[in-house]
């Protein structure tokens, strides 16, 4: 048994080998691209971009609005929990959003997922729901084969207001029979969707069309009933607005839809049967290619959170903010029954609601805690390697000229662990153009994709005129400036890191 000294020097060595040799990986085709590393302790503010805004720190209310700044000790602008935990503003419960609730419910924006149109006919809202097989980018250039409907997976979203009635037209366009269930909704039985239960299956060409009355509110989903089906990505959004808004009323209404496949290594084809799962994505997209959700500094947030993993559940955290667990699936939970948390265990086919004020501005990683799910293709690539850094295409034809073995651990898989060197993560400059291409991730630290990995995205919070700059306007944004524009207002300039610079 080594000492605790040795153990340390171990893992040490281990992990500045594998800092590097993944920074080095990244940066391989113009190493000049790079500054050296910094490491703590040194003088690093020099490297902060130029200001961009000219805002202060102290953002105030829209002339217009009647909501306040602070809430018996809660502030809607700086981290801060209120004084009462029997108070109505402890920890922002109930303080409103700028959004008022006579304008109606704020738009449900779940990113990367298409809304799905619909038609009145006779005071009916007349949607087409299309199974089928889908190709779904869950990486820039990685195209996995997957089961969605209307050319999207997860499914389009379905967006009602309670009280509608709704007709949906089944065209099955799978190759095999399906269902399609309507989840958590209380409907006439022939509704239902259940496997033979209650229905016919729908053949492949075949229509079939559903319709009912809307009385619930929440959040609901609609998915195959056929197991495996399931497992290949059918499943979509199904919101229904309540007909007199919740008090108090939200800014921000986003989804994030959780889903696993397993795919192993140059296959596009998910395996069902598995019972381990190694591509994760949030909204059909594996992190770094998830979309940030953007918000501004001081709003009301809902978070809609569907967990679809076939297997797994996800305890969901949010970084840098407390919010209320308010609803479960479709009901909103009396406000007397809210529980503040930050991370929150969602079980497969469970959904729940989040609420927080967004008061402390900057770049939120919001994620599933579980290891293996923070890591995109998790694939066997740890531990001693027999035949290091050897070609298998160099002795197949002539297995007599294989190199020697060497079971020994090598200085490069000294840390007993993972990512180390994140071998065989591809991340070639089409990758990182179309990571960096989406308005929403402009002026985020360089490197932000390096940690930002399977089911994980990121919450941004910006002072006002930051918002604009990212999302709203053509002028260029360095990266990182937008981050360090967050720090020089509400951080600690002086420590500010720099991200090692790259050429993408
Ligand atoms: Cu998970």
């Amino acid at each position: 048994m080594p000492s605790p000294e040795d153990r340390r020097k171990f893992l040490k060595v281990g992990s500045f080998a594998a800092a590097t040799g993944f920074v080095g990986n990244l940066l391989g085709r113009d190493a000049n691209a790079q500054e050296p590393m910094q490491h703590s302790g040194m003088k690093q503010h020099d490297n902060m971009p130029q200001p961009i805004g000219n805002a202060s720190a102290r953002p105030e209310i829209p002339a217009s609005s009647e909501v306040a700044a602070e809430y018996e000790g809660f502030s809607r602008f700086k981290p801060s929990r209120g004084l009462d935990p029997d108070s109505d503003y402890y920890i922002g419960k109930l303080v409103p959003g700028f959004r008022k609730a006579s304008d109606g419910p704020a738009p449900f924006e779940a990113p990367d997922i298409p809304t799905l149109p619909y038609k009145m006919d006779n005071g009916v809202k007349v949607f087409e729901l299309v199974p089928m097989a889908v190709q779904q980018e869950f990486h820039p250039g990685v195209k996995m084969n997957v089961y969605g409907y209307n050319g999207s997976m997860p499914g389009p979203t379905i967006e009602v207001t309670q009280g509608d009635r709704v007709r949906i037209v089944v065209t099955n366009e799978l190759p095999e029979d399906t269902f399609v269930h309507w989840h958590g909704f209380e409907l006439p039985v022939q509704y239902d969707g259940a496997a033979t239960l209650t229905q016919n299956p729908i053949k492949p060409g075949k229509t079939k069309v559903f319709e009912f009355d809307i009385h619930e509110e929440g959040t609901f989903f609609y998915h195959s009933h056929v197991a495996m089906q399931e497992a290949f990505g059918q499943v979509g959004w199904f919101i229904v607005h309540p007909k007199r808004v919740f008090d108090p009323p939200v800014d921000r209404d986003f989804g994030l839809l959780f889903q696993n496949f397993h795919i192993p290594p140059t296959h596009t084809i998910s395996d069902s049967w598995s019972m381990d799962w190694n591509w994760h994505t949030i909204n059909g997209k594996s992190g770094p290619y998830t979309t940030p959700l953007v918000c501004k500094h001081g709003e009301r947030v809902r978070v809609r959170l569907l967990n679809f993993a076939p297997m797994q559940h996800h305890p969901i955290h949010l970084h840098g903010h407390t919010f209320w667990v308010t609803s479960h699936e479709g009901a909103r939970i009396p406000k007397s029954a809210w529980v503040p948390r930050n991370n929150e265990l969602v079980g497969v086919a469970q959904a729940s609601s989040f609420e927080f004020i967004a008061n402390n501005p900057g770049d939120w990683i919001f994620h599933c805690h579980m290891i293996h799910h923070m890591m995109n293709h998790m694939v066997k690539q740890v531990g001693p390697r027999m035949r290091d850094d050897a070609s298998v295409d160099q002795y197949l034809a002539n297995l007599s000229s294989r190199p020697q073995v060497d079971a020994s651990r090598s200085d490069k898989f000294a840390t007993p662990g993972y990512p180390q060197k994140m071998q065989g993560m591809e991340m070639s400059e089409d990758f990182m153009n179309a990571i960096w291409s989406r308005k929403e991730v402009r002026g985020m630290r360089a490197n932000y994709a390096m940690s930002v990995k399977g089911l994980m995205t990121v919450l941004r919070v910006l002072p006002d005129d930051l918002y604009e700059l990212v999302m709203n306007s053509d002028q260029p944004v360095e990266k990182g400036a937008v981050f360090a524009e967050i720090v020089r207002r509400f951080g600690d300039p002086g420590k500010y890191e720099a991200a090692p610079r790259m050429m993408m």
